[in-house]
């Protein structure tokens, strides 16, 4: 299907409309129980993400950035992917580090501030999270380059916003990816805004995907709000990428219902009616009007699996908030296995304060 949607047309994959429609002659390519298990993790991650943002505003946690209006995209991916591959995220992917398998309280324990919640089990196949906007899509060509030279079938998966895709390190990467062939997908959740810069204001190409085609290789464009569409494209580029056709960029076309992180006010950059507008078409509304559809669905589950999760968030929020905070000192310690000049002279200037203080 991939070649099949032209990005330079604006064609975008569909499977499941949001009035709960399948695209005729289309079908999940998903079991009845798989997708009520995926529904389970969407609900789980709505509320988590919830959950993440109002202990921000009770000053339990540090700055947060959203999922919300964003779960299609990030967990039908996520599911696409297989235990082997390579995950590198932005900073926004808390539905996919959850997918990957990395435990909620390690992920709340990085956003209250301590790093020690980015070192994920050793068989979570996902990197930490970039704050640097773009420059992560290089670490996947990278990697995705090197399991090819190693004669491994996986691939790397890089995770951007529409945003990254104004910056050099993501043209360097996609170069890169379609000279060496490597098996990475580019996956950008377009939300439709950088922080307050929307899309329009980005680029004047007509879609994101069409900028593959000028590194040589293949760019579809999905309903991102389609859990369905995301798998089947996330699913076949990670096909392609194994069996050597190289790299493909999915543009998965989404909405930040939310604010970019909490340190935003999207009220000052964007009107409310466009907000509902795509309040109408969100993804868990519409995998839930799918399994209705299918005699899946009822009030009782939904109350049932919203109970569920609502025990598991909060056992990690505990968890995570029984872990006692870091020492200042881990701060220098942490970023290189062995620390540089500098940051020797900057740890011991600190423990020198410490010294003073004390006397
Ligand atoms: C290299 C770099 N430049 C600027 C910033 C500040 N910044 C943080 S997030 C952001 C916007 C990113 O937008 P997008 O890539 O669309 O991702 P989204 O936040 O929408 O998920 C910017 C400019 C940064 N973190 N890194």
């Amino acid at each position: 299907m991939i070649g099949k949607y032209d990005p330079l047309k604006g064609e975008m994959r569909c499977i499941l409309h949001p009035d709960g429609r399948l695209e005729e002659g289309l079908k999940p390519d998903l079991s009845d129980q798989s997708v009520r298990n995926i529904y389970r993790k969407m609900v789980l991650i709505r509320l988590a993400d919830q959950k993440a943002l109002n202990l921000q505003r009770q000053g339990r946690l540090g700055t947060y950035a959203p999922v919300i209006g964003q779960e299609a995209a990030q967990v039908g991916s996520a599911q696409a992917l297989e235990k082997g591959d390579w995950v590198f995220p932005s900073f926004r992917e808390m539905g996919v580090f959850y997918m990957r398998g990395a435990p909620l309280k390690d992920i709340y324990l990085y956003w209250m501030g301590n790093e020690a919640g980015q070192k994920v089990p050793e068989d979570v196949n996902i990197f930490p999270i970039s704050v640097p906007v773009g420059t992560h899509p290089l670490h996947a060509v990278g990697a995705g380059w090197a399991a090819k030279l190693k004669g491994e079938k996986i691939c790397t998966i890089a995770y951007f916003g529409d945003g990254a895709t104004s910056e050099g390190d993501f043209h360097e990467a996609m170069n890169f990816a379609g000279v060496f062939q490597t098996p990475t997908i580019f996956f950008c959740q377009n939300n439709q805004y950088a922080i307050s810069v929307p899309r329009k204001k980005q680029t004047a190409a007509k879609t994101l995907a069409q900028k593959a085609m000028a590194y040589g290789f293949a760019g579809v464009q999905v309903d991102g709000n389609d859990l369905f569409a995301v798998y089947a494209a996330t699913r076949e580029a990670r096909e392609r990428a194994i069996s050597g056709l190289g790299p493909t960029m999915i543009e998965a076309v989404t909405y930040r219902f939310g604010p970019h992180t909490t340190a935003d006010d999207p009220s000052k950059y964007r009107e409310d009616a466009e907000v509902w507008e795509w309040r109408a078409r969100d993804p868990m509304l519409r995998l839930q009007g799918y399994l209705r559809g299918r005699g899946l669905w009822s009030e009782d589950q939904e109350a049932k699996i919203k109970a569920e999760a609502e025990a598991i968030v909060n056992q990690a929020i505990q968890e995570a908030e029984s872990v006692p905070p870091p020492e200042p000192e881990e701060m220098f310690k942490y970023t290189f296995a062995e620390m540089t000049r500098i940051l020797k002279e900057q740890l011991d200037d600190y423990l020198a304060f410490l010294r003073e203080k004390e006397t």
